[in-house]
């Protein structure tokens, strides 16, 4: 037997790793954030079960996690996660969906962005150089798989710094990049 399972949209073994996201850890993320009160802030906004086979760093080794994102808005903004460049430019991701519907929000390091829908059964790859995020664009959870390097890192500081290009936004009821 391995020494763990994926099983529909749970990674279950001994060696996975839990993560959790409130909405207050991302409130920097959304325009309205600091409009979040203090009574939604420690609302989970997602989890992430991981495993990670490899010692972080480790160049060739491959991650795996599946992301758990739920439903909501923040002003005219849907919930996402916080998003990222790889500290190493370099390396590639794959993202799919699993259940929900949501979208792959991708940018590049001038600042061209673009959107790709995520559903069940949808295939993302995101090149080196691009920063990705994902946002839940229906009223249930939005489960996500990904499949990262040991050694891509995570910047999150450039999106701090700086923030997408642009923000998905429910526009007259359906989700549009502004
Ligand atoms: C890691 C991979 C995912 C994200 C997760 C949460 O490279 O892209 O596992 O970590 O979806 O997103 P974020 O932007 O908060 O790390
Ligand atoms: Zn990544």
């Amino acid at each position: 037997m391995p020494e763990n399972l994926f099983i529909g949209k749970s990674l279950i073994g001994k060696k996975i790793e839990q993560s959790t996201r409130t909405l207050g850890d991302i409130r920097f993320i959304f325009e309205k954030g600091d409009q979040i009160t203090l009574q939604q802030a420690s609302r989970i906004a997602y989890n992430v079960s991981s495993y990670l086979p490899e010692k972080e760093g480790t160049p060739g080794g491959l991650y795996f996690g599946i992301t758990n994102l739920y439903p909501g808005l923040v002003g005219d903004e849907y919930f996402m996660t916080k998003g990222h460049f790889h500290a190493n430019r370099d390396t590639a991701e794959f993202y799919w969906g699993i259940e929900g519907e949501g979208v792959v929000i991708l940018m590049d390091e001038q600042g061209n962005i673009k959107g790709e829908k995520m559903f069940p059964g949808s295939l993302h790859y995101i090149p080196g150089r691009m920063a990705h995020r994902v946002a839940n664009v229906s009223d249930v959870s939005l489960s996500f798989g990904a499949c990262w390097y040991s050694n891509a890192g995570h910047d999150y500081k450039t999106i701090e710094q700086k923030g997408f290009t642009a923000r998905l936004k429910k526009v007259n009821g359906a989700p549009q990049l502004v």
